[in-house]
């Protein structure tokens, strides 16, 4: 059977992230329900140093909530398992190899998003086939600590590059940050662990959703 391709649609401009280190694996479900009900309608499974098994099993429930919702569901890493369980969309990193490498594994009706560190790197991943790249980390953040940020001196000159294709700046926004990405010339979002740190995570998505509208 052809499954055609998800897409990231043009509304589409929070993406969060369930991450492991934030959300305890038996949160994971509850978790994906309410970032849902906020409105997200691209949403990550992330579990680094957790065992591939129990990945799998968390993708494996995740993944039938996102498509209720008609959310776009990514795994973090793990081309292989993606194909496996058929995600909407794989995401990975600089060391991930050539992309055509994970495009050979996931098939062509899978999106591949890449994490890039800079202009040349978020030029190099559309030019290889990405369907959506993350920009950053623009901010110090305890999400990926140690990681250089990168400011926002760039954004607006790759948004401009890049036209409509989806680009995800990322890396220490939050409610308070917002405003200066925003100015700064993003169109599209990733917050991990404000939103999961939020007492009501679906309200503030629902409100950073409403701030980036029309973008
Ligand atoms: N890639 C670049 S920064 C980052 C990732 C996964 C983490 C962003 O997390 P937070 O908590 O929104 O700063």
């Amino acid at each position: 059977m052809m499954v055609a391709m998800k897409y990231i649609s043009s509304d589409s401009r929070l993406y969060g992230i369930v991450d492991l280190g934030y959300v305890r694996p038996e949160e994971v479900e509850s978790t994906t329900a309410d970032l849902l009900s906020g409105g997200i309608r691209i949403l990550q499974l992330r579990a680094k140093g957790v065992d591939t098994a129990t990945v799998e099993h968390l993708a494996r429930r995740m993944q039938p909530l996102c498509r209720e919702a008609g959310a776009v569901f990514v795994l973090n890493d793990y081309p292989d398992m993606a194909a496996r369980i058929g995600a909407d969309a794989v995401h990975v990193g600089q060391d991930a190899g050539p992309l055509a490498a994970v495009r050979a594994i996931v098939g062509e009706d899978m999106l591949i998003g890449r994490s890039t560190h800079s202009p040349e790197q978020a030029l190099a991943a559309v030019a290889e086939g990405a369907n959506y790249i993350g920009f950053g980390p623009l901010f110090p953040t305890g999400t990926k600590p140690g990681r250089p940020s990168i400011g926002l001196q760039d954004i607006a000159a790759v948004q401009e590059k890049l036209g409509d294709f989806p680009m995800f700046c990322i890396g220490g926004i939050n409610g308070t940050t917002l405003p200066s990405v925003l100015q700064a010339g993003a169109r599209r979002v990733v917050i991990v662990s404000w939103l999961l740190q939020q007492p009501d995570p679906a309200a503030a998505a629902r409100d950073i959703i409403s701030r980036l509208a029309d973008r």
